[in-house]
């Protein structure tokens, strides 16, 4: 550093510590020791907050505390019963626990079956982790184009805004998307899913209120084929008039599809509002009778203290769940990971750390 800017700082740095001396009991005099050294700490804070430093941050945030801010209240309450962090836990409190959770008791039951009175971090998480068992049935690397989901789920699951997440994450990974607007029962949906796409700038196929959502469906994926576009996502509607009438419109969308495709949609996707815990599982069985789901979303994770609800949701439908929704913002959708998600958790009552 240049000397006269080493200088002006020096007689900041002591102008600075001269006010602080008081607060921070700093001894009376002032040598240049202390001076050099406040001059590396202000130098360093300003390396911190750079743009660069804070993406580095939010990723280590990401891969490291992954679900915490999703999963806040559900870690609130499992606190409640496992106040300290320990090497080993009760069977009693982990089973506690886990019910706190919202994880369905039959599941806590196969889950810890055979597990001593005290129990490690690593016996839990091995247990824990297998209730996930149900790997997506996708080859990411090998996908068809157009590639189409189908997003499924009742009114206000959270269908419309997933769909703005998973077309800006589509576009951030430099991947082409087009939307169809396949909620044709009610106007405010379509028009919801209109200023998502003007929002993410990403094409929309739609029509009036009342019209066919299948041909909305067959409209997407065509225009997606003719403009060679890599990803193709259609919102349907929560409800119509009866569970049979829904029922048939599912049906005949799913085999629209296929027309304007070979084996299109690729995905039926069923979004869970997560806020429901578990008896969102019931609707998705009824969903899964209609069309087969092939994987889970569940959504608003950061507004309910029923994470464990994704251990049962899992394990009873025995399909994936591919991600979960954590706000309302377009970028508020994380990839699930079982061993991240099961960490997160395990990190809140265990001293031990993750070794692998
Ligand atoms: N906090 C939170 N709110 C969400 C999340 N996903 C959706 N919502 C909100 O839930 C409400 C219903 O969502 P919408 O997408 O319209 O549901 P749809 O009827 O299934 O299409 C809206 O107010 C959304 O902003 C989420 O992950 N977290
Ligand atoms: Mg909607």
């Amino acid at each position: 550093m240049f000397s006269f800017f080493k200088k002006k700082k020096k007689e900041e740095a002591k102008e600075k510590l001269e006010v602080l001396e008081v607060q921070e009991e700093l001894p009376k005099e002032i040598t240049e020791e202390i001076i050099e050294d406040k001059i590396e700490v202000t130098e360093s804070k300003e390396v911190q907050i750079t743009e660069e430093a804070k993406e580095e941050v939010k990723e280590i945030d990401e891969k490291k505390g992954f679900f915490s801010r999703a999963l806040e209240k559900t870690f609130a309450s499992i606190k409640t019963v496992v106040p300290t962090k320990k090497e080993k836990i009760d069977f009693d409190d982990i089973e506690e626990m886990l019910i706190e959770a919202d994880m369905e008791y039959e599941i806590i039951e196969k889950a810890m079956d055979g597990l001593p009175s005290e129990i490690t971090r690593k016996q839990l998480r091995h247990r824990l982790v297998m209730l996930f068992e149900h790997a997506p049935d996708v080859d990411l690397n090998n996908l068809p184009k157009p590639f189409v989901r189908l997003i499924i789920g009742v009114n206000g699951a959270g269908k419309t805004t997933t769909i703005a997440k998973l077309a800006h994450r589509s576009k951030k990974e430099g991947k082409s998307v087009i939307l169809g607007a396949g909620d044709t029962f009610r106007a405010a949906a379509i028009e919801q899913l209109s200023t998502w796409a003007e929002k993410i700038d990403v094409p929309i196929i739609k029509t009036k209120q009342g019209h066919d959502s299948s041909a909305v469906a067959y409209d997407t994926i065509s225009s997606a084929i003719a403009k060679n576009i890599d990803n193709v996502i259609i919102d349907t509607a929560g409800r119509l008039q009866t569970q049979k009438n829904l029922n048939n419109e599912l049906i005949k969308i799913v085999k629209v599809c296929s027309k304007a495709q070979e084996n299109a949609p690729h995905q039926k996707l069923m979004i869970l509002d997560g806020t429901q815990g578990n008896t969102a599982i019931a609707q998705a069985k009824a969903f899964n009778e209609m069309v087969g789901i092939d994987g889970i979303i569940v959504t608003k994770l950061d507004g309910t203290a029923k994470g464990g609800a994704l251990f049962s949701i899992s394990n009873q439908l025995e399909l994936p769940i591919f991600f979960v929704g954590v706000g309302e913002k377009q970028d508020d959708l994380i990839e699930f990971s079982p061993d991240k998600f099961v960490d997160s958790l395990l990190d809140e009552i265990y001293t031990e750390e993750i070794n692998n």
